[in-house]
Protein backbone atom coordinates (compact mmCIF):
# COMPACT_ATOMS: atom_id res chain seq x y z
CA UNK A 1 0.00 0.00 0.00
CA UNK A 2 0.90 3.46 -0.77
CA UNK A 3 1.14 6.08 2.06
CA UNK A 4 0.65 10.05 0.96
CA UNK A 5 2.69 11.75 3.98
CA UNK A 6 1.64 15.38 3.84
CA UNK A 7 0.64 18.38 5.54
CA UNK A 8 -2.57 18.34 6.74
CA UNK A 9 -5.77 19.37 4.96
CA UNK A 10 -6.20 23.42 5.14
CA UNK A 11 -7.03 26.63 3.99
CA UNK A 12 -9.86 24.99 1.44
CA UNK A 13 -7.58 22.32 0.48
CA UNK A 14 -6.31 18.75 0.89
CA UNK A 15 -3.82 20.10 2.08
CA UNK A 16 -1.63 23.18 3.12
CA UNK A 17 0.75 22.78 0.74
CA UNK A 18 0.17 23.27 -2.96
CA UNK A 19 3.01 20.57 -3.60
CA UNK A 20 0.92 17.61 -1.60
CA UNK A 21 -2.35 18.44 -3.22
CA UNK A 22 -1.07 17.69 -6.64
CA UNK A 23 0.73 14.65 -5.56
CA UNK A 24 -3.11 13.54 -4.16
CA UNK A 25 -4.35 14.29 -7.50
CA UNK A 26 -1.57 12.46 -9.09
CA UNK A 27 -2.28 9.43 -7.31
CA UNK A 28 -6.41 9.42 -8.10
CA UNK A 29 -5.71 9.92 -11.73
CA UNK A 30 -3.26 7.03 -11.47
CA UNK A 31 -6.26 5.10 -9.83
CA UNK A 32 -4.03 3.89 -7.40
CA UNK A 33 -4.77 2.99 -3.55
CA UNK A 34 -3.33 4.85 -0.89
CA UNK A 35 -3.48 6.09 2.53
CA UNK A 36 -2.52 9.63 3.64
CA UNK A 37 -0.64 10.15 6.91
CA UNK A 38 -0.70 13.61 8.09
CA UNK A 39 2.62 15.45 9.33
CA UNK A 40 3.10 18.66 10.58
CA UNK A 41 7.10 18.88 10.91
CA UNK A 42 9.00 17.46 7.83
CA UNK A 43 12.58 17.57 9.31
CA UNK A 44 13.20 14.00 9.57
CA UNK A 45 11.82 13.42 6.13
CA UNK A 46 14.65 13.02 3.71
CA UNK A 47 14.58 16.70 2.07
CA UNK A 48 13.11 17.71 5.11
CA UNK A 49 10.21 18.91 2.99
CA UNK A 50 6.60 17.24 2.30
CA UNK A 51 5.18 15.63 0.60
CA UNK A 52 6.74 12.10 0.67
CA UNK A 53 5.22 9.05 -0.96
CA UNK A 54 5.88 5.99 1.14
CA UNK A 55 6.39 2.54 -0.65
CA UNK A 56 6.71 -0.10 1.51
CA UNK A 57 10.21 0.95 3.28
CA UNK A 58 11.29 2.95 0.47
CA UNK A 59 10.23 6.82 1.04
CA UNK A 60 10.67 8.92 -2.50
CA UNK A 61 10.59 12.60 -1.53
CA UNK A 62 9.66 15.60 -3.70
CA UNK A 63 6.15 15.95 -5.92
CA UNK A 64 8.07 15.87 -9.26
CA UNK A 65 10.36 12.38 -8.51
CA UNK A 66 7.39 10.95 -7.12
CA UNK A 67 5.16 11.42 -10.29
CA UNK A 68 8.28 9.89 -11.98
CA UNK A 69 7.98 6.94 -9.65
CA UNK A 70 4.47 6.34 -10.05
CA UNK A 71 4.79 6.19 -13.96
CA UNK A 72 8.25 4.09 -13.97
CA UNK A 73 7.50 1.66 -10.82
CA UNK A 74 3.25 2.05 -11.05
CA UNK A 75 3.13 1.98 -14.54
CA UNK A 76 1.01 5.31 -14.39
CA UNK A 77 -0.11 6.64 -17.56
CA UNK A 78 -0.45 10.46 -17.06
CA UNK A 79 0.00 12.51 -20.71
CA UNK A 80 0.19 9.18 -22.74
CA UNK A 81 -1.65 11.20 -25.35
CA UNK A 82 -0.25 14.04 -25.86
CA UNK A 83 2.85 15.12 -28.60
CA UNK A 84 6.06 15.92 -27.76
CA UNK A 85 5.05 19.56 -27.96
CA UNK A 86 2.12 19.34 -25.99
CA UNK A 87 4.18 17.46 -23.10
CA UNK A 88 6.34 20.60 -23.78
CA UNK A 89 3.83 23.31 -22.95
CA UNK A 90 2.21 20.61 -20.37
CA UNK A 91 5.91 20.64 -17.98
CA UNK A 92 6.58 24.70 -18.54
CA UNK A 93 3.02 25.68 -16.92
CA UNK A 94 3.82 22.85 -14.59
CA UNK A 95 6.98 24.56 -14.12
CA UNK A 96 5.69 28.02 -13.84
CA UNK A 97 3.50 27.40 -10.83
CA UNK A 98 6.06 25.33 -9.16
CA UNK A 99 9.29 27.31 -9.56
CA UNK A 100 7.70 31.02 -9.55
CA UNK A 101 3.77 31.28 -8.95
CA UNK A 102 4.76 29.22 -5.33
CA UNK A 103 7.05 32.19 -4.46
CA UNK A 104 4.15 34.45 -5.03
CA UNK A 105 1.69 32.12 -2.63
CA UNK A 106 3.96 32.29 0.06
CA UNK A 107 4.74 35.93 0.12
CA UNK A 108 0.95 36.70 0.08
CA UNK A 109 0.68 34.20 3.04
CA UNK A 110 3.46 34.68 4.93
CA UNK A 111 5.00 38.52 4.23
CA UNK A 112 1.64 40.07 4.05
CA UNK A 113 0.77 41.37 7.98
CA UNK A 114 -2.71 40.42 8.27
CA UNK A 115 -2.15 36.99 6.31
CA UNK A 116 1.01 36.20 8.43
CA UNK A 117 -1.16 36.42 11.60
CA UNK A 118 -3.71 33.83 10.28
CA UNK A 119 -0.60 31.75 9.16
CA UNK A 120 0.84 31.82 12.73
CA UNK A 121 -2.23 31.54 14.80
CA UNK A 122 -2.63 28.28 12.33
CA UNK A 123 0.70 26.78 12.97
CA UNK A 124 1.77 28.26 16.10
CA UNK A 125 -1.08 29.07 18.02
CA UNK A 126 -1.28 25.29 20.14
CA UNK A 127 2.38 26.09 20.56
CA UNK A 128 3.17 26.51 24.82
CA UNK A 129 4.77 29.50 25.44
CA UNK A 130 7.55 30.49 25.22
CA UNK A 131 7.62 28.76 22.16
CA UNK A 132 4.73 30.40 20.54
CA UNK A 133 6.53 33.40 20.45
CA UNK A 134 10.18 32.21 19.38
CA UNK A 135 9.40 29.51 17.01
CA UNK A 136 7.00 31.61 14.92
CA UNK A 137 9.72 34.34 14.57
CA UNK A 138 12.33 31.67 14.23
CA UNK A 139 10.09 30.23 10.95
CA UNK A 140 9.21 33.48 9.52
CA UNK A 141 12.78 34.58 8.85
CA UNK A 142 13.20 31.38 7.40
CA UNK A 143 10.58 32.01 5.05
CA UNK A 144 11.94 35.35 4.29
CA UNK A 145 15.57 34.43 3.69
CA UNK A 146 14.02 32.21 1.14
CA UNK A 147 12.14 34.25 -0.67
CA UNK A 148 14.98 36.65 -0.69
CA UNK A 149 17.20 33.52 -2.09
CA UNK A 150 14.67 32.78 -4.48
CA UNK A 151 14.90 36.57 -5.48
CA UNK A 152 11.08 36.95 -5.48
CA UNK A 153 11.21 38.59 -2.53
CA UNK A 154 13.92 41.20 -3.29
CA UNK A 155 10.84 42.57 -4.86
CA UNK A 156 8.17 45.57 -3.82
CA UNK A 157 4.95 43.60 -2.82
CA UNK A 158 3.16 45.47 -5.98
CA UNK A 159 5.92 44.04 -8.29
CA UNK A 160 5.53 40.31 -6.77
CA UNK A 161 1.94 40.64 -6.98
CA UNK A 162 1.99 41.50 -11.21
CA UNK A 163 4.40 38.61 -11.34
CA UNK A 164 1.81 35.94 -10.10
CA UNK A 165 -1.15 37.93 -11.79
CA UNK A 166 0.82 37.55 -15.44
CA UNK A 167 1.33 33.69 -14.22
CA UNK A 168 -2.60 33.57 -13.48
CA UNK A 169 -3.10 35.27 -16.70
CA UNK A 170 -1.13 32.83 -19.17
CA UNK A 171 -2.79 29.93 -16.86
CA UNK A 172 -6.47 31.21 -18.06
CA UNK A 173 -4.93 32.43 -21.54
CA UNK A 174 -3.95 28.78 -22.33
CA UNK A 175 -6.84 27.05 -20.67
CA UNK A 176 -9.24 29.48 -22.89
CA UNK A 177 -12.74 27.66 -23.13
CA UNK A 178 -10.96 24.22 -22.82
CA UNK A 179 -12.35 21.62 -19.83
CA UNK A 180 -8.53 21.43 -18.50
CA UNK A 181 -4.63 22.58 -19.33
CA UNK A 182 -4.39 20.38 -22.41
CA UNK A 183 -7.89 19.78 -23.87
CA UNK A 184 -10.78 17.29 -22.70
CA UNK A 185 -8.91 14.73 -21.53
CA UNK A 186 -6.82 15.53 -17.32
CA UNK A 187 -3.15 15.36 -17.70
CA UNK A 188 -0.64 15.78 -14.96
CA UNK A 189 -0.40 19.48 -15.17
CA UNK A 190 -3.84 19.86 -14.26
CA UNK A 191 -2.68 18.09 -10.89
CA UNK A 192 -0.54 21.28 -10.52
CA UNK A 193 -2.58 23.81 -12.28
CA UNK A 194 -5.23 23.10 -10.23
CA UNK A 195 -3.17 22.86 -6.81
CA UNK A 196 -1.59 25.68 -6.92
CA UNK A 197 -4.60 27.72 -8.38
CA UNK A 198 -7.13 26.69 -5.72
CA UNK A 199 -4.03 27.95 -3.03
CA UNK A 200 -4.98 31.17 -3.86
CA UNK A 201 -8.85 31.19 -4.72
CA UNK A 202 -9.64 29.30 -1.90
CA UNK A 203 -7.50 30.45 1.31
CA UNK A 204 -8.36 32.75 3.60
CA UNK A 205 -5.47 35.19 2.32
CA UNK A 206 -6.83 38.05 0.60
CA UNK A 207 -4.02 40.06 -1.91
CA UNK A 208 -4.46 41.46 -5.22
CA UNK A 209 -3.17 38.15 -6.55
CA UNK A 210 -6.70 36.55 -4.90
CA UNK A 211 -8.37 39.41 -6.49
CA UNK A 212 -6.85 38.71 -10.02
CA UNK A 213 -7.74 34.92 -9.49
CA UNK A 214 -11.56 35.74 -8.52
CA UNK A 215 -12.19 38.11 -11.53
CA UNK A 216 -10.66 34.76 -13.96
CA UNK A 217 -14.17 33.15 -14.57
CA UNK A 218 -12.52 30.08 -16.01
CA UNK A 219 -10.15 29.06 -13.92
CA UNK A 220 -12.81 29.21 -11.14
CA UNK A 221 -14.88 26.90 -13.60
CA UNK A 222 -11.75 24.48 -14.06
CA UNK A 223 -11.38 24.74 -10.42
CA UNK A 224 -14.87 23.20 -9.78
CA UNK A 225 -14.54 21.11 -12.78
CA UNK A 226 -11.42 19.39 -10.82
CA UNK A 227 -12.84 19.43 -7.46
CA UNK A 228 -16.15 17.34 -8.61
CA UNK A 229 -13.71 14.77 -10.63
CA UNK A 230 -11.38 14.36 -7.88
CA UNK A 231 -13.85 14.79 -5.22
CA UNK A 232 -11.13 17.50 -3.57
N1 LIG B 1 10.20 20.55 -4.90
C1 LIG B 1 9.38 20.07 -3.82
C2 LIG B 1 8.85 21.24 -3.02
C3 LIG B 1 8.07 20.81 -1.78
C4 LIG B 1 7.97 21.96 -0.80
O1 LIG B 1 8.50 23.05 -1.01
N2 LIG B 1 7.28 21.70 0.32
C5 LIG B 1 7.16 22.71 1.33
C6 LIG B 1 5.72 22.97 1.65
S1 LIG B 1 4.90 23.82 0.35
C7 LIG B 1 7.84 22.22 2.60
O2 LIG B 1 7.72 21.09 2.97
N3 LIG B 1 8.55 23.11 3.28
C8 LIG B 1 9.17 22.82 4.54
C9 LIG B 1 10.42 23.60 4.73
O3 LIG B 1 10.89 24.22 3.75
O4 LIG B 1 10.92 23.58 5.85
C10 LIG B 1 8.26 19.20 -4.38
O5 LIG B 1 7.96 19.31 -5.58
O6 LIG B 1 7.71 18.38 -3.64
Amino acid sequence: MLTLIQYPAAFGSSSASPFCTKVEILLKLAGLDYVREDLSDARRMPHAKLPVLKDGQELIPDSVSISEYLQTKHKAKFDDALSAEELAVSHAFTRLCEERLYWVILYSRWMDASNWAVIRQHFFGGIPWPGRVVVPRLVHKQVRQSLRAQGVGRHDSESVYKFGIRDLEAISEYLGKKPFMMGVEVGSVDATVYAFVAAILFAPFPSPLKSAAEKMENLQAYCKRMRKRFSL
